[in-house]
């Protein structure tokens, strides 16, 4: 399956893509400099100027802008163009602190459902699918983004937004629906309801699914597959760099190919700022060098990854990010050892149960507990104690020998911890409350 959106730019050569981001960077840089005082003064706290950024070779000397900045600038202080030129804001899901808005004129949008349309033709979305787009709709970019993107395939396209999880299930049979857009979670639990209405992989027409906007594993992957019979691609993306998009896989289903037209990828050290060499773990960073309204440069992510460019067999030339571990402010020290959810969710895959678990870390006589709760599946739910416990003492060992700490495991019956038709809340950190 080789299908792409815009082939000649999603397989350019290297020198291409390179000639591209030098010549965009530079651009990139005066326009901000003449047009966000903020992010010019950044910069000239540094002793820069835009004659000193001539090529990509030169993106580490510009200053970062992180969360903060953003909330600082908030609402209009990034702002590169006239208000009157915007036509869209999106806002993010952030719960503490102001919400961060981003800025949008129809040129932007365009190249953000260009990035959305790249990502239903990797996973062979073509104008005779029906493309059911389950993520919210609204200040989330989810339903929004993937919604443009598959208008600019072709799809026929059914903006359920999220929720009502039966009513999903009956348009994807009775629209004929061949790919899902939402996120893993919800994914699970629309599989899970398929399931419980006695429906199997075979009762549904999807082929695909384009799942994002959290943290995932490769095992809850496996399961999703298995119960919708379908192949589940990975989309990343973030509302201040413009949405889902930003990567997307591809047949190959190992790490998101960066949309390196648009967004230039570094990863650096999260503790000093360092830029990393190729290959190595750190703390993703975007500049954004085509968007005009809200053109973030150096923007830091949180989000934890690797990148490579090692020749891949789809075809497409662009970096390929490795599945997020986590985003930095995410990681848990309990005990001083660094956990992240998802190597949690990862042994409990392993060991048969679902994604249903919830992550409870609290400070009892200053030391920290870890206590996961997990459903067990409706085929092992017994009211035998020495099985439960059994089962309890099994995964104490699992979680033991991936994080090197003792966990508490509580095993609890089916359908007792909230399901997610969005981003799933998994941890609750009680030393913060
Ligand atoms: O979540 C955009 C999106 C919508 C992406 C739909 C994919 C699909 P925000 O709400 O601004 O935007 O959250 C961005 O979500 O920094 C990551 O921490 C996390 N994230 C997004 N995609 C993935 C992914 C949307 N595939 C934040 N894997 C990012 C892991 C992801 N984390």
């Amino acid at each position: 399956m080789k299908q792409y959106y815009q082939k000649e730019i999603e397989t350019a050569s290297r020198e291409q893509l390179k000639a591209w981001q030098d010549e965009r960077l530079v651009r990139q840089v005066r326009h901000v400099w003449d047009n966000v005082p903020y992010y010019r003064k950044k910069m000239e706290e540094k002793g820069l100027t835009p004659e000193d950024i001539k090529s990509t070779g030169d993106l580490y000397k510009l200053p970062f802008l992180s969360k903060a900045d953003l909330r600082d600038a908030y609402p209009y202080g990034l702002l590169a163009v006239p208000l009157e030129d915007c036509v869209r804001i999106q806002s993010t899901s952030g719960t503490t602190g102001k919400r961060v808005v981003a800025f949008y004129t129809q040129a932007d949008i365009d190249i953000w459902e260009d990035c959305c349309a790249r990502a239903i033709c990797a996973v062979g979305g073509t104008k005779k699918d029906v493309c059911q787009v389950s993520y919210g709709y609204g200040l989330f970019t989810g339903g929004p983004g993937l919604n443009g993107g598959s208008h600019k395939v072709g799809c026929l396209t059914i903006p359920t937004s999220s929720g009502n999880t039966e009513r999903q299930i009956m348009f994807i049979r009775d629209l004929s629906a061949t790919i899902l857009c939402c996120t893993p979670s919800y994914a699970a639990y629309i599989g899970e309801t398929m399931k419980s209405m006695g429906l199997g992989p075979d009762d549904i027409p999807l082929k695909a699914g384009i799942f994002g906007a959290e943290a995932w594993s490769e095992e809850m992957r496996r399961d999703i597959e298995t119960t919708m019979g379908i192949k589940a691609y990975d989309i990343y993306g973030l509302t201040e760099i413009s949405g889902p998009g930003v990567a997307f896989e591809c047949s190959e289903q190992s790490g998101m190919h960066i949309n390196e037209d648009h967004f230039i990828a570094e990863i650096i050290d999260p503790d000093t700022g360092e830029v990393l060499p190729e290959g190595t773990q750190g703390e993703l960073v975007f500049s954004s060098i085509t968007k005009s309204a809200f053109p973030l440069l150096r923007y830091r992510t949180r989000d934890i990854t690797t990148l490579t460019r090692k020749p891949c067999s789809c075809g497409r030339t662009h970096v390929k990010m490795t599945k997020p571990r986590g985003r930095t402010d995410d990681m848990l020290i309990i005990r001083g050892v660094n956990v992240f959810p998802s190597q949690i969710e990862t042994v409990l895959l392993n060991h048969g149960y679902a994604a249903n678990y919830q992550i409870i870390v609290d400070r009892v006589h200053n030391s920290d507990t870890l206590d996961v709760q997990v459903e067990m599946t409706p085929e092992m739910f017994t009211d035998n104690l020495g099985e439960i416990s059994q089962r309890q003492e099994a995964l104490v060992d699992g979680l033991r020998s991936m994080l090197g700490l003792a966990a508490k495991v509580t095993l609890v019956e089916p359908k007792t911890i909230a399901r997610s038709e969005g981003k799933a809340v998994r941890v609750i950190d009680k030393r913060k409350i």
